[in-house]
């Protein structure tokens, strides 16, 4: 982290400003107070809910989604107010087919707050992305409505991205799964599908969501309970001898997941933008805030198969460094019953065209500065030395080219790095001056850029218009890192 003396931030947080600095106890500069309640543990996964097709033609996907208040119950007798879609946090599973029309009426009902909806990961129009620029204010429907072009089946999500509002409205509970399936699957049905999405709650004692303290805008917010599909630790049932497809999904914040399953193998053959070649087996992944995996785990053993987390260190300012490891997520009872025999996995899963030659390259810098002065301590979250700014457009691009992104981190945390509009393919990790090519072609919009190391992609933005680039923790994205590439027919 660079220290700045009296110079003015780009990204300004003043300790008076902030929610919780001032009058009441209990958030201040340390870490946040970890909550004594408790959640009930061992309930059956549930299945997200789906949002229904009101469309009544082939081909098309018509439906509406609302943001507003809604009260949920984690823990026996207390009531959470959050936000929700269509009153659920996780907002109901949008399940679409490639080639499909999608049409979906946004109407936003959180009081006094503008919000969009971001199709994240998806090739949709620039002016459909729910991009800042676009707000939908308190009390407006609007529409929208994009294809899904043939070969975008993938493991999308949505979630809000209004100016300086993103972190906040997605820890209140906004975030939702939009899966694009392809017309003919490759992996076997036998196998299921079944979405695990991971959210970070932090719960005060009275049942409220406590708002951020200066160590959240820092590290990003990290809260008390991962949950999945909105449920701490859920259990599922399955007969011996079971292979089952899994989604996963970090809709948190903040919070790096380094995921494995105890006594299952595990074997990744999907990424944020669908399927890879082939399957490449896995001890270990990690999801970090935004990213998306698929993966096949085998119940080859009776008896109990656990989701758990292991250490990671993504770095981390001050105090409060929360415990990462040894976590429960998702508790499998394989049972004696043996499963009815299933399909292999095949060994070729799709074609993944590989990016050609990019005709020009671009360097992206992460930056970190912080300053104390007599107004408090100001904060920054840069890229290539600015703040994002709504105004200005950081670079231009031409539609339809292959360029090279370089992103170098030269801060003290990792940061996970998300594009808008496209999917991209990681070329190699640089780090000490030693480069690693990527472990496979796969189709990514988020990367994880560790402190100290520079990742280098292909891309190209094959629909015109202004499109984001940013940080996924949602914290520095709303203290600036972020910008606008704006591309150009
Ligand atoms: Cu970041």
């Amino acid at each position: 982290m660079t220290v700045l003396a009296g110079r003015p931030a780009m990204a300004q947080m003043k300790m008076d400003d902030m929610p919780g600095m001032g009058d009441h106890s209990g958030h201040d500069m340390g870490a946040p107070p970890r909550s004594a309640v408790v959640l009930p543990e061992g309930e059956a996964l549930r299945d997200l809910p789906r949002l229904a097709n009101e469309a009544a033609t082939p081909g098309q996907f018509k439906a509406r989604l609302t943001a507003g208040p809604a009260t949920v119950r984690f823990a026996e007798g207390l009531d959470t107010p959050i936000l929700g879609y269509n009153g659920m946090s996780p907002g109901p599973l949008i399940e679409a087919v490639e080639g499909d029309r999608v049409e979906i009426t946004f109407a936003n009902r959180i009081p006094d707050e503008a919000s969009t909806i971001h199709w994240h990961g998806m090739p949709v129009p620039a002016d459909q992305d729910g991009n800042p620029m676009d707000p939908v204010e308190t009390g407006i429907d609007r529409s929208y409505s994009f294809e899904l072009p043939e070969g975008s089946a993938g493991s999308y999500w949505y979630h809000p991205h209004p100016h300086g509002r993103t972190a906040e409205q997605v820890y209140r509970g906004l975030a939702g799964v939009f899966l694009v399936k392809p017309g003919t699957d490759p992996i076997p049905a036998a196998y299921g599908d079944t979405v695990l999405v991971f959210t970070d709650l932090r719960l005060a004692a009275d049942g409220t969501l406590p708002d951020n303290t200066m160590t959240d805008l820092m590290n990003g917010r990290v809260g008390d309970h991962v949950l999945v599909n909105g449920q701490r630790n859920p259990a599922l049932t399955v007969p011996f001898g079971t292979k089952r497809r899994f989604r996963l999904y970090n809709a948190t914040n903040a919070r790096f997941l380094r995921l494995s399953f105890d006594g299952a193998p595990m074997t990744i053959i999907g990424t944020d933008g669908g399927l890879l070649e082939a399957p490449v087996a896995a001890d270990d992944i990690l999801l970090s805030p935004a990213e998306r995996l698929e993966v096949i785990v085998s119940f080859e053993k009776p008896g109990p198969a656990t989701l758990y987390t292991l250490d990671y260190d993504r770095g981390w300012m001050g105090a409060g460094r929360p415990a990462d490891a040894g976590l429960t997520l998702l508790t499998v009872h394989v049972s004696q019953t043996p499963a009815e025999p299933v399909p292999p996995l095949p060994d070729r899963l799709r074609p993944i065209a590989r990016l050609g030659a990019p005709s020009i390259s671009r360097r992206f810098v992460f930056t970190e500065t912080m300053a104390m002065n007599a107004n408090g301590m100001e904060m920054g979250f840069l890229i290539n030395g600015a703040a994002f700014d709504m105004g200005r457009v950081d670079i231009v691009a031409k539609q339809g080219e292959v360029e090279l992104w370089e992103i170098v981190n030269e801060a003290d945390m990792d940061h996970p790095f998300h594009v808008h509009g496209t999917q991209f393919q990681v070329v190699e990790h640089e780090r000490d001056g030693k480069v690693s090519k990527a472990p496979y072609l796969a189709w990514k919009d988020t990367v994880n850029v560790t402190r100290g190391e520079t990742v280098r992609l292909l891309l190209r933005q094959d629909r015109p218009g202004p499109r984001m680039y940013h940080c996924h923790i949602l914290e520095h994205e709303q203290l600036g890192m972020m910008g606008i590439v704006d591309v150009r027919a």
